[in-house]
């Protein structure tokens, strides 16, 4: 046995870098160049591919490590022909190779039936979601090797980083009939030379453009979105926050009518819990939250964002306008942490302070249903024989249609509109 120590090569700028993935283990025997851990800088995934041919003997590192150069991280059984000297493995590119360089490569003749199925089977790779998506050289690798789209694969992996397990998965899915497979791509919108009719200024989308552009687009082709209007009487709900605004602002607080709304989806969402859930990835089973942190879209100089209202089920309406403020600040300063952008279950999403009389909300996916509100208005409403004016606010509930059905949708509707009508319950302590 001729063994010899692999140790991380020169990572150039970075030390202390995390090991985020060990993709071999002992036993495993590798080629030269076949990735044996994926490392996580600040900037990109890494790739430490074997520096010879042999039998991995041991791994001096886990998951969660962190390495820099020469840090011994494995030791393997060369082949005979291989040099005994300590090997420094050498780190495959730091980002992934530009669309056009990792055009996939033509099958090779011997390629196996299972690969062949696979391909033909698969959606057709779209090279900028594909290109964008956070995955390893390796797991690129592999993906185009089975001609999985990248951009379609849901992450497991820390900061959502797509891991071969997803890969896997995602294959299994589709080839189990669960995930929409090679249907024919969507029809393109036709290409147009704008300036062969007049003067044009191109300027980029912000980036937080392009990422809630990505989200939006996903929603809107993946959730079969059906939305459901009604509309409310807050006449009461006005009144008495007009009695309380003096009061709340004393306290710093602005009390506007999304406080008093985020309330109400609150006991709502608490007698409908199949609004407070997801599908799995397989679409198959449905994931329900016993949490409740509630979204709700905020209009900001750098495009639209979701700050997420922690546990908004344990506040009260004042409680709900101060985080709706310091948020929403936050997201205009574009000072709001990932953190303060996840793990939301239901979408509020308010136009009511611009105006407008109804508008269909895309679904903040995975979620399940998103509520539009617009502008109040005085409106005759047929009461006791009479018409009498009252202040109606204006409701869209748009719902994914897998998971909910057209009656459980009127309902909740129905019950949110009984919930801001009654002022009384909305400001109960909370319990
Ligand atoms: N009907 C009538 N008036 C309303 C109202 C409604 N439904 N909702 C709010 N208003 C009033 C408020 O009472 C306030 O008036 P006063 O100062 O007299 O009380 C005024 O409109 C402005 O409210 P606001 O916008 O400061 O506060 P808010 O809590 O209603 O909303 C926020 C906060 C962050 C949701 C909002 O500023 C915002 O960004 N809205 C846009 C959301 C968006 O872009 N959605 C689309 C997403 S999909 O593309």
């Amino acid at each position: 046995m001729a063994t010899q120590d692999i140790l991380v090569p020169d990572l150039g700028d970075f030390s202390n870098v995390a090991i985020i993935e060990i993709l071999v283990k002992p036993g495993d025997k590798v080629e030269a160049e076949t990735p044996l851990l994926t490392l996580e800088t600040e900037k990109a995934t890494i790739d430490v591919p074997a520096p010879v041919a042999g039998v991995i003997t041991a791994l001096h590192v886990k998951a969660g490590d962190k390495v820099s150069a020469g840090s011994r991280i494995a030791t393997i059984d060369v082949a005979a022909t291989a040099a005994a000297a300590p090997a420094a493995a050498k780190p495959a590119p730091v980002s992934a190779p530009p669309a056009s360089a990792s055009a996939p490569k033509p099958a090779p003749a011997a390629q196996s039936s299972l690969s062949a199925t696979v391909v033909r089977a698969l959606p057709p790779i779209n090279e900028a979601g594909f290109s964008t998506a956070h995955a390893s050289p390796s797991v690129r690798l592999f993906a185009r090797e089975l001609g999985v789209d990248l951009g379609r694969v849901r992450g497991s992996g820390s900061k959502d980083r797509i891991t071969q397990e997803d890969v896997k998965a995602f294959v299994k899915a589709v080839l189990g009939g669960q995930l929409a497979s090679a249907a024919p791509a969507l029809p393109k919108v036709p290409e147009v030379d704008f300036a062969q009719f007049g003067p044009v200024e191109v300027q980029p989308l912000s980036r937080i453009q392009k990422i809630s552009g990505r989200r939006l687009h996903a929603s809107w082709i993946n959730l079969p979105h059906v939305t459901q209007f009604d509309s409310a009487d807050i006449t009461e709900l006005e009144q008495t926050r007009q009695s309380l605004k003096a009061k709340a602002e004393a306290e710093g607080v602005k009390l506007t009518p999304l406080a008093f709304i985020l309330r109400a989806c609150v006991k709502v969402l608490k007698e409908h819990p199949r609004f407070n859930a997801s599908l799995d990835a397989a679409g198959e089973n449905l994931v329900s939250k016993k949490y409740l942190h509630l979204g709700f879209a905020a209009d900001t100089p750098n495009g639209l964002m979701v700050p997420v209202i922690r546990d908004a089920d344990r506040k009260d309406v004042f409680a709900l306008a101060r985080a709706l403020a310091e948020l929403s600040e936050k997201a205009r300063k574009g000072k709001l942490s990932g953190a303060e952008m996840q793990g939301g279950c239901f979408t509020v999403s308010s136009l009511g302070g611009i105006g407008g009389t109804a508008f269909t909300p895309i679904i903040n996916a995975p979620e399940v249903a998103i509520l539009g509100v617009s502008k109040s208005s005085m409106q005759p409403v047929y009461i006791d024989k009479g018409f009498v004016p009252r202040l109606m606010l204006p409701l869209s509930l748009s719902y994914d249609h897998r998971v909910i059905d057209g009656a459980e949708g009127a309902r909740f509707i129905v019950a949110l509109a009984k919930a801001l009508a009654d002022i009384k319950g909305l400001l109960e302590p909370v319990k």
